[in-house]
């Protein structure tokens, strides 16, 4: 058995510093999110210190060659606090459902914004204190946001300098990276700082760097697309994604407003196994600072089987659409799958590796389109539609994929192009502002808890075959 080994001390809140203690002149009920985060570093170092003392040689499962030749699907071997993914029953967010989010975070109504969907701000709360915010809280999180949301000249220059025909996806991990110059955390760690209390630079950083993410990306669209204003100005009255649809030209479109607000917050988190989420987790355990290891989480995202699926997905609609008219018929739907699949091809936007069912980030996308007069009459949203009927059954007949069903990717950017913006390249993009509000939280919870270096054993065939033998 293990011993306990973190100190009484740690179990205590840490002395906090300005911003982490507790507001005078705000009602009591209303917290910073400083100080919410502060409230739960006891209960959560409970919690591990039980979970080490008593149950650290508790099995949780096998390990089999399976999994070391498979990806280690279904291997339970990380702490991952925002969120669960259930195969059947999908995501949940401290063990509320998207539905449930849906009813339970404030609004953009219910800060005193126009729109139904809940806001990322609401969502990046909740991940990080396990608490549903109040308006007011949702509110003052927007407004540190926007407070912290200017991009420093250094990084402009370095942004401006990006070949237009670099990968928007590229030029937004690079610029993210460039900005641990001013990291907190790498700060406070040359100067000593306790471990204990490393969680609260780290949560510094990360608020930082959500707030920055959007005049980043807006930058990067402005050079490569020649669209938005380029100023990438903030209005202290607009909410984060407000502020960010206008900095790329979109802030007259109340719908696509209200569409991101929804599309930020659903893909913020989907446990810590996928790549993005896991390498954002990996990297952060060197105790590189949140910039480090979020602009490696951006490079995983980039990949076409992961974050890249959304720009895959419009790709090959747009295609499918060109080849056999933009209504095509059931049967032309089912002709272009098998030519797909037949020519060793994935079909993207559906399959996952731990879904067994529609993913309900897919479902509330399609609830949000239904909803919305605009859609009704768009083409590609109609086909969205259609192929989530029809491919599932094709895929179930072709006899591979373990999960035919839609994933969030089969409608994500398609809903964006009927919305007029229509540079699929900038996708991703969009879900890496996005997945920092899942896996900067982890990060702040990693180092609450004070967890170790990741360093899993790997072994090698020949090694294997010696295993097996004995
Ligand atoms: N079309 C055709 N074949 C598919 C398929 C699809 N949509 N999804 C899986 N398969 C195939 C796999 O390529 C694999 O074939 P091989 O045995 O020849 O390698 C086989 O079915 C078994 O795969 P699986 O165990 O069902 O799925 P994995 O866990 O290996 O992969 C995923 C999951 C998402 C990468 C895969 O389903 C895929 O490539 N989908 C299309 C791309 C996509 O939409 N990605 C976005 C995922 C969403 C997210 O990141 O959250």
């Amino acid at each position: 058995m293990l011993s306990l080994t973190i100190p009484r001390a740690a179990l205590r809140s840490a002395a906090v510093p300005r911003q982490f203690a507790a507001a005078s002149v705000r009602n009591a009920s209303t917290k910073s999110i400083y100080e919410a985060v502060g409230a739960i570093v006891p209960e959560k170092r409970e919690q591990l210190a039980k979970l080490k003392s008593d149950y650290a040689s508790t099995k949780l499962g096998e390990v089999n060659v399976g999994h070391v030749l498979g990806g280690m699907r279904g291997l339970k071997c990380m702490l991952w606090e925002g969120s669960v993914l259930d195969s059947e029953s999908g995501i949940t967010f401290h063990g509320k459902s998207i539905p449930d989010t849906q009813k339970v975070l404030p609004t953009a109504a219910d800060v005193g914004h126009k729109g139904k969907e809940m806001l990322p701000e609401s969502m990046l709360w909740l991940l990080l204190t396990a608490k549903v915010p109040t308006a007011d809280e949702a509110k003052a999180l927007s407004s540190e946001l926007n407070q912290r949301g200017t991009l420093p000249d250094y990084l402009n220059k370095i942004i401006d300098t990006f070949p237009k025909d670099l990968h928007p996806m590229t030029q937004f991990s690079a610029a993210v990276t460039a900005l641990n110059m001013n990291s907190k955390f790498a700060a406070a760690y040359s100067q000593g700082v306790k471990k204990t209390e490393y969680w609260q630079s780290t949560l510094e950083d990360s608020i930082d760097l959500i707030a920055k993410l959007p005049a980043i990306a807006s930058r990067i669209y402005y050079n490569v697309f020649g669209l938005g204003d380029g100023v990438q100005k903030i209005d202290p009255n607009m909410d984060l994604i407000e502020n960010f649809t206008t900095q790329i030209g979109f802030g007259d479109s109340e719908g696509l407003i209200d569409y991101l607000r929804l599309y930020i917050a659903i893909h913020g988190d989907h446990e810590g196994g996928n790549v993005s989420a896991h390498t954002a987790h990996l990297v952060g355990s060197s105790l590189a600072d949140p910039y480090l290891a979020y602009g490696a989480a951006l490079n995983g995202l980039a990949g076409p089987l992961h974050g890249l699926a959304n720009q895959e997905v419009l790709g090959w609609s747009l295609e499918l659409q060109k080849a056999v008219g933009e209504s095509p018929s059931d049967d032309q739907i089912v002709d272009y799958l098998w030519s797909t699949l037949k020519s060793g091809r994935v079909v993207p936007g559906y399959g996952h590796a731990v879904l067994r069912q529609p993913d309900p980030r897919f479902t509330a996308l399609y609830g949000f389109c239904e909803s919305r007069p605009e859609l009704k009459n768009s083409s590609i949203v109609q086909l969205v539609k259609r192929l989530s009927k029809v491919a599932p059954p094709v895929l179930k007949e072709h006899g591979k994929t373990k999960n035919p069903f839609p994933n969030v990717d089969a409608a994500s950017g398609c809903v964006l192009y009927s919305y007029g913006l229509d540079q699929f390249k900038f996708y991703t993009v969009i879900f890496g502002i996005s997945r920092a509000i899942g896996a900067l939280p982890q990060l702040v919870f990693d180092r609450m808890l004070g967890l170790p270096i990741e360093r899993p054993k790997s072994i090698s065939m020949d090694a294997l075959f010696a295993e097996l033998k004995k």
